[in-house]
């Protein structure tokens, strides 16, 4: 037992397990922690990656206080080069969401997967390290403010887990939840998982008929329209709904119906908490259509067995979902999808089923241990995203070039070369998917879907790597990094822009009837400045060494790319970013793509405004620093200080675009280089990531990636001189 004073003011024991015991494996890029019994630490013993994520101490070369800029970036990759993985690439924690433990948890107890010892104390450690220190409630993300969603559900995984309810921080949490109005105001996600547990009524949630899917797909609202992350939500929750599958009711759910609500749970109207959400969580406003969609649905719930169609709509879905989870070999789009999966394959097939087994082994491929206990990670890791930046950040500083550094970079080569996605998904029309036999996508090729910018990135960095050094094999033929310009060329919106994961498919009205209360612009796909411009640079960076392939149709995409990313700028010169925070991200890619297209400060009255926007938000310590609330209201938002990775970003496209001035490119240098450490790594600051407007996601690794490459890049341009700071 440890005592638990991270982030309470009050004291109280809080069990933790012995970190010296956990190993990460890798393979492929798969990522997994396992606690190992006494007699296999021997064996085993515990690598610097894994010390460095768990937060305890190891040795790590120090150095003489770096005097230039590349000096400062050597030393940053010389700490940074030690985490990368025997497989090629870098892990590191994908935390951020608190909404994704709950399913999980629920999930495995209704279920009765048996829950490791290990988990369970680590993951009630980390919920409570996470909580509020005010009012020991949980946000929707860990740097959110209590709402009853992230209350609510947290408060009944430590519950499940076996935590008291008179445990001192339970009666304080509890006491939050209450006066937010108790889980009968909970957003209509939650409601969901509530009623999947029984500890909430099926009758107070809106409708998710399963039947959306036998409609024709040229209906403007097929879910197979929407954003691949709604419809995939979507399905297994329509299924869940559509057999409304409760689990049954014994002491501890008993216990919960009293607990989670301020009125008896015999007297709760649930037709009344349909619409009843707290104003603490809510981030759209209801809207009349959705009140009216709600309306005709509730009715239509009520005519019993329509043609049968409700058995015809939940076959259909339970087709879909054995698709998603033989393409995906059962890692599924997001953790969201995964855990409800679980629990319909359960229902479906039952606990002894293949595919309950296979859908079971691969729950562990999503769970992250830090220093401060075991989290949920948002996807199956952020291995491709994060290993494509470490190339070129490294090729384009010259790090790459050092012969200490050929070791490093043959293995990252090796890794994108595993990473691309060597076939299309099965029956892929017929399951809503958009091709992937040459893409990459976010993490890893087993989870198999085709993301746009990740695609470009994996791209730049393998043609890079195989272009610009003169010691790496061509591991990937032209052939195959053709068939990812293939996949580039079918993904323009035509507007110009680049979406996610597949082109628009549905009108943007849908999002007056999104129903998820919390999450913005998540119906369909939308043009984004940050996927368009990495396409844009990929496609650029691909004709140069390869001229003769399908040059016409790449340089019309580019051109309409580079319109969108121009009608994309704000009139204050910023782009919008919505995938990281925020406009210092987007505007660094806008810059950077912009640059690659032949516009630069001197040329391209864009590229002006847009520096001059990065220039007015640089702080008087030379640095950068924005706020998450930039995300969620669309305006500027300074953060209570710089941060590095705000400070990289704007550096790089001011550098990108060829400020005139260095000046303020230097200040932010000596801010990054002032931040650094001996032994040459950055602390962890603010979170960096975003997704749906309205939840933020760690991205730990940018506080190296980006650093780095800044510095090397500075370096570069103006010849390295000595920095004071
Ligand atoms: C991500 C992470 C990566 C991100 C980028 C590649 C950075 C972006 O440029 C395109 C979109 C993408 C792939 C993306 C989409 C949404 C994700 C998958 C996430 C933000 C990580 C987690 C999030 C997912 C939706 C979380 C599950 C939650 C639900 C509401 C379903």
């Amino acid at each position: 037992m440890t005592p638990n004073s991270n982030l309470h003011t009050e004291e109280a024991f809080v069990e933790a397990t012995d970190l010296s015991r956990w190993r990460l494996k890798v393979d492929h890029g798969r990522q997994t922690w396992h606690y190992l019994e006494s007699d296999e630490v021997e064996n085993w013993p515990q690598s610097i990656i894994e010390k460095y994520w768990l937060g305890l101490p190891f040795e790590s070369k120090e150095f003489d206080k770096p005097k230039t800029a590349l000096e400062a970036a050597r030393n940053g990759f010389e700490f940074f080069k030690q985490l990368q993985t025997e497989d090629g690439h870098w892990a590191g924690e994908y935390g951020g969401p608190m909404f994704l433990i709950p399913g999980l948890i629920i999930s495995m107890y209704i279920t009765r997967i048996p829950i490791p010892e290990s988990w369970r104390i680590e993951i009630i450690r980390y919920l409570f390290n996470r909580a509020n220190p005010i009012d020991g409630g949980w946000g929707i993300h860990i740097e959110g403010q209590s709402t009853v969603f992230g209350t609510a559900l947290n408060y009944v995984v430590i519950r499940i887990l076996g935590v008291d309810a008179d445990h001192p921080y339970m009666v304080k949490a509890r006491a939050t939840l209450h006066k937010l109005g108790g889980a009968v105001a909970i957003p209509s996600w939650g409601k969901f998982w509530l009623s999947c547990l029984n500890v909430y009524d099926w009758e107070g949630m809106n409708p998710v008929p399963p039947e959306l899917w036998l409609l024709p797909y040229a209906v403007p609202f097929h879910p197979g329209r929407f954003w691949v992350h709604c419809r995939a939500v979507y399905l297994p929750m329509g299924y869940l709904y559509g057999r409304r599958l409760s689990t049954d009711v014994n002491p501890l759910i008993e216990s919960l119906r009293q607990e989670l609500y301020v009125q008896p749970y015999d007297t709760i109207d649930w037709a009344q908490a349909r619409d009843n959400v707290s104003s603490a969580d809510r981030y759209l406003k209801r809207t009349k259509s959705l009140s009216f969609i709600n309306f005709i649905l509730n009715i239509y719930e009520k005519i019993p067995n329509l043609l049968g169609l409700r058995q015809i709509s939940l076959d259909e879905s339970y087709k879909l979902i054995k698709y998603e989870d033989e393409n995906t070999d059962y890692l599924d789009l997001a953790p969201v999808n995964k855990v409800m999966h679980i629990l319909c394959t359960y229902y479906e097939e039952g606990p002894n089923s293949e595919a309950f087994k296979l859908a079971k082994e691969r729950l562990i491929d999503f769970m992250w241990v830090s220093s401060e206990g075991m989290m949920m990670n948002g996807t199956n890791g952020s291995q491709l995203w994060d290993t494509a930046f470490v190339a070129q950040a490294c090729i384009d500083t010259g790090l790459a070039n050092n012969t200490e550094n050929h070791k490093v970079m043959l293995k990252l080569l090796e890794f994108l070369d595993d990473a691309q996605i060597k076939k299309n998904a099965t029956d892929m029309e017929y399951c809503y998917r958009h091709p992937s036999k040459g893409a990459w996508g976010f993490s890893t090729r087993d989870q198999g879907y085709t993301v746009s910018d990740c695609t470009a990135e994996g791209l730049k960095a393998v043609l890079y790597l195989q272009n610009k050094l003169d010691y790496t094999p061509n591991l990937l033929s032209k052939e195959r990094l053709c068939q990812a310009v293939d996949i580039l060329l079918t993904m323009q919106n035509s507007d110009g822009g680049f979406a996610s994961y597949e082109k628009i498919r549905g009108p943007e009205i849908l999002e007056w009837i999104n129903p998820s209360e919390v999450f913005g612009k998540i119906m369909i796909e939308y043009s984004y400045p940050e996927c368009t411009t990495a396409v844009l640079t990929g496609l650029s960076i691909f004709r140069k060494y390869y001229p003769d392939y399908r040059a016409d149709e790449i340089e019309k995409v580019c051109q309409k790319a580079a319109n969108f990313i121009h009608t994309s700028q704000r009139d204050d010169g910023s782009w919008y970013g919505a995938w990281a925070i925020c406009f210092t991200y987007a505007s660094m890619f806008a810059l950077e793509s912009l640059a690659y297209y032949g516009e630069t400060y001197d040329n391209s009255e864009s590229v002006k405004k847009g520096c001059d926007f990065l220039i007015s938000k640089q702080r008087k310590d030379g640095g950068w620093g924005e706020a998450y609330k930039s995300c969620e209201t669309g305006v500027y938002h300074d953060h209570a200080q710089s941060q590095v990775v705000n400070t990289a970003w704007a550096l790089l496209g001011l550098m990108s675009a060829k400020y005139p001035d260095e000046k303020p490119i230097r200040r932010g240098i000596e801010l990054i280089m002032s931040r650094q450490l001996k032994n040459g790594e950055w602390k962890q600051e603010a979170i960096e990531g975003v997704f749906n407007k309205n939840v933020t996601i760690s991205y730990p690794n940018y506080k190296f990636i980006f650093t780095i490459w800044a510095l090397g890049k500075y370096a570069k341009i103006y010849n390295n001189p000595t920095i004071k700071y």
